[in-house]
């Protein structure tokens, strides 16, 4: 057989399967695994039609992760002290015997919700991930629940207060319609919220259209996208906001036809801007000072977002993740609004997120799910398959927008996700609504992932019983009594639905069998079931079954079988969808689903708590961690944790290949490096009072004095005297959250020194 015809028949011995990536970054992208007897031996991504759902470095990556060496590959009982790291290999029915048998226990000892079930981020398919160990748990009478998303609490509280809806800002190739693009905390190129979003800005930037980043870091977004970087002072990007309203404002800059037509309140928040009351108006020299962005700065970017019409101000969660981020969400919310930027193509309603188009109304079929709770929105009597048995019927709690339906109305028995470690350690006397005895810890590493896993490690090891789903020993997974190990999405079928409102669907057709002895969370599910006396249950049915009855209210799929073939489904959308714009056109027919049924730059249900630190117009706090506190004399820097690029939190973070991409440094400005004799690539100990960690330093200009950059999701590692030397930012985070509920995780004040050690550098 000559040469040339080897090859064809080698290639003909490759099965290409139509799949994708789910991990949770935002993204879900199309992947075609080449399969070559049962083994993966090449990745490829969407080369079809546009809009292509191309996977970024981490999915093309991703056989490294299936064939790594640190897969967990049996299932894992603990032989030493919890944390110790030992642990015996065991068999599936013995794992599942106990893990039956401490949840019986549990129940029977102190009732339901001693269980708390911790879920995360790690898969995003419809079927595995979360799901099955939610419905299982459900069937035995429930567990006690987290409320609050680390993503965007903040963000979601103020969309709700604002707009009365998650459903903001425009589609993506709408930006091409704007004459003005601003990036604020928001970098796209690293940080995927969708496949496309860094394609549509380039292209917005080849036709001329400006683009602006405030950041406190040249993110790589700043540096490809934009024409101009702002570096603006951590957490107090408010102050900026509200000085760019007042410059507005003042100089009658604003859309007052807008304003009048659409919004309510706008009188009581020029009253504050103008500093009627208060006696302080917000100057851009008021706030040069807290933001150290000029103040002609400030003049200019003010006047430009008000007159270069239509703008986008796209808002990102990043400086939402700090304490009072919701008044910063607020603040650019009601930018927009008195900019009259909203409803208009080429505009942008910041908010939660972008909406490509409403598939909230596809799915409901025309009923909006946000505004106010009415009578018939009332829940069931009895609690569905879908619902908590612990948490049903209970009110929700005081301090949220409960009138409000559509996210931040949680029932009051539920914990805040960064305040857990508190109620595992104090229970119902330290005013918890339960005394936690279990953690039942599926798809997340908890412990990396939260504020002040120093914190986390003693309440993890107060508990009777804890057990980890994982397909790697994560530094959460150490502390289990029990770890199971999990397949990969590779090995199984499942269907990722992407980021609120982006028009298409991933079928993930399995492409090789479970590797060792993993198994889904689905078959692990089913199997834990029978131990726990679950007679019937939707896990019994077979994977595409169940996955044909989760898709099925998703009328925008027209062919489960064209999906399920290309392994994908896009949907087509006939213009770039334009959020609120039948509230502007047709206002009487469609009233902003808030109380008032207008855009709130007032917000009277805000105002009903009669707190000072949540108040009804966005105003800039300061608090115990910020660069003003009596604390900063002691802890002069502040603390960033952004995503990176080479991973998906601290998913990846052990992939040679991503590795290479960027070592995991500590970002430090030339003049805080030299004041403390720090030079490149030296090794330095980042500290406060929670915690200390060792990391390699990169000496940047591409931060702003006075901050400092650990990207999250580095694996904690503490030596033997608790000294991190994974480079994990949680150990130096505060956990709580703030009257809003945003997670207050770039809100951390710290030192740096040089490391003392000459600890060899670990693998970062
Ligand atoms: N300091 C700081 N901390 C942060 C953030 C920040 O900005 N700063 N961001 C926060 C945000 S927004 C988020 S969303 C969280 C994310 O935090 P997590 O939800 O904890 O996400 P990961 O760290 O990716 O952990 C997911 C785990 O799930 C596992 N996994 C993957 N697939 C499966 C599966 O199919 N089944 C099971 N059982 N396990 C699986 C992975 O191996 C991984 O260990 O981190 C938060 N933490
Ligand atoms: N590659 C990758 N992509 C991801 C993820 C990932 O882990 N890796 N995670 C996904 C998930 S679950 C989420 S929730 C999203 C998160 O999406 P974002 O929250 O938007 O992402 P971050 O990277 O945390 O923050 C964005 C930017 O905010 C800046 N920032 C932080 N604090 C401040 C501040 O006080 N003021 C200003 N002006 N800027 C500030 C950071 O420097 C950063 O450049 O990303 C998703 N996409
Ligand atoms: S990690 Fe996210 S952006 Fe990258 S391929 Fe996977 S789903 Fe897509
Ligand atoms: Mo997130």
């Amino acid at each position: 057989m000559d040469g040339w015809n080897k090859i064809a028949e080698e290639k003909n011995k490759v099965e290409i399967i139509n799949t994708g990536c789910c991990h949770d970054c935002g993204g879900r992208c199309v992947l075609k695994a080449h399969v070559k007897d049962g083994k993966i031996i090449r990745i490829e991504t969407d080369n079809e039609e546009e809009p292509q759902l191309r996977a970024c470095l981490r999915g093309r990556a991703y056989r490294q992760r299936v064939y790594s060496d640190e897969r967990l590959k049996y299932p894992l009982r603990r032989a030493g002290e919890r944390g110790e790291g030992i642990f015996e290999r065991i068999s599936w029915e013995e794992a599942l015997d106990e893990v039956a048998s401490n949840i019986k226990k549990i129940k029977k000892d102190y009732g339901n919700s001693a269980i708390l079930l911790v879920p995360g981020g790690g898969n995003q398919g419809m079927l595995h991930g979360i799901t099955p160990h939610a419905l299982m748990l459900h069937q035995i009478g429930g567990y006690t629940r987290m409320w609050g998303a680390p993503s965007y609490e903040g963000a979601l509280f103020a969309s709700m207060a604002t707009y009365g809806t998650m459903m903001t800002g425009n589609a993506r190739e709408d930006l091409l319609n704007s004459k003005l693009i601003i990036m604020w905390g928001w970098n796209p190129a690293n940080t995927i919220w969708d496949p496309g979003t860094s394609l549509w800005l380039a292209k917005a930037r080849e036709k001329g259209i400006k683009i602006i980043a405030v950041d406190p870091i040249f993110t790589d977004s700043a540096a490809v996208l934009a024409h101009e970087w702002i570096p603006i002072r951590p957490g107090t990007d408010t102050a900026m906001l509200n000085a760019m309203a007042y410059v507005i404002i003042s100089e009658n800059l604003h859309n007052q036809t807008f304003i009048e037509k659409f919004t309510i309140g706008f009188d009581r928040y020029k009253e504050y801007i103008l500093g009627i009351q208060d006696r302080q108006p917000k100057t851009p020299e008021w706030a040069e000072k807290i933001t150290k962005v000029p103040s002609k700065t400030i003049i200019n970017l003010a006047r430009e977002y008000a007159t270069r019409k239509p703008a986008a101000l796209i808002a990102g969660w990043g400086p939402a993740r700090t304490m009072f981020g919701e008044q910063y969400s607020r603040a650019a919310n009601i930018l927009c609004a008195i900019t009259g930027n909203i409803g208009i193509h080429g505009g942008y309603a910041s908010g939660f997120m972008r909406a490509y188009y409403s598939r909230e109304r596809i799915v409901t079929g025309g009923k909006k799910k946000s505004g106010p709770i009415k009578p018939e929105d009332e829940k069931p009597k009895k609690p569905r398959l879908q619902d908590n048995p612990v948490d049903f019927g209970v009110p929700p709690r005081e301090d949220s927008l409960y009138k409000l339906k559509g996210g931040t109305n949680p029932a009051s028995t539920r914990i805040h996700w960064n305040d857990y470690y508190n109620a595992i350690l104090e229970g119902r006397k330290g005013g918890y609504p339960a005394d936690i005895k279990m953690a039942y810890i599926a798809g997340t590493n908890r412990l990396n992932q939260y504020g002040d896993v120093n914190k986390g490690v003693k309440a993890l090891k107060s508990l009777d019983f804890i057990v980890v789903y994982e397909q790697f020993m994560t530094p959460t997974a150490q502390l289990a009594d029990i770890v199971l190990p999990v397949n990969t999405f590779m090995e199984r079928n499942d269907i990722a639905v992407p980021w609120l409102g982006s028009p298409y669907y991933i079928y993930l057709n399995k492409a090789i069998d479970s590797l060792y002895e993993s198994k889904s969370d689905l078959e692990i599910c089913k199997e834990l079931s029978k131990k726990l006396s679950i007679e019937k249950s939707l896990l019994d049915l077979p994977e595409d079954q169940i996955l044909r009855i989760l898709s099925a209210p998703r009328k925008d799929i027209k062919s489960y079988n064209k999906m399920k073939r290309d392994g994908y489904y896009k949907v087509k959308v006939e213009e770039p969808f334009v959020a609120f714009k039948e509230e502007i056109e047709d206002p009487d027919n469609y009233p902003f689903p808030t109380l008032s049924g207008k855009i709130e730059i007032y917000c009277e249900h805000i105002a009903e708590k009669n707190n000072p630190l949540m108040p009804p117009i966005p105003k800039y706090l300061t608090h115990e961690e910020h660069y003003d506190s009596p604390k900063a004399k002691r802890f002069p820097l502040q603390l960033l944790t952004p995503h990176n690029k080479r991973r998906t939190h601290s998913t990846l973070h052990n992939i040679p290949w991503l590795q290479e991409i960027e070592p995991h440094h500590a970002w430090i400005n030339p003049i805080d490096a030299s004041k403390r004799n720090i030079n490149n690539r030296d090794l330095i100990d980042i500290y406060n009072d929670r915690g200390r960690t060792r990391i390699p330093a990169k000496v940047t200009e591409r931060i702003i004095p006075g901050a400092v950059c650990v990207y999250q999701g580095a694996w904690y590692n503490p030596n033997k005297e608790g000294i991190d030397l994974g480079g994990c930012a949680n150990v130096l985070t505060q956990d709580g959250y703030s009257p809003g509920g945003s997670f207050p995780l770039n809100s951390t004040l710290i030192e740096i020194e040089l490391s003392p050690s000459n600890e060899k550098e670990l693998k970062l």
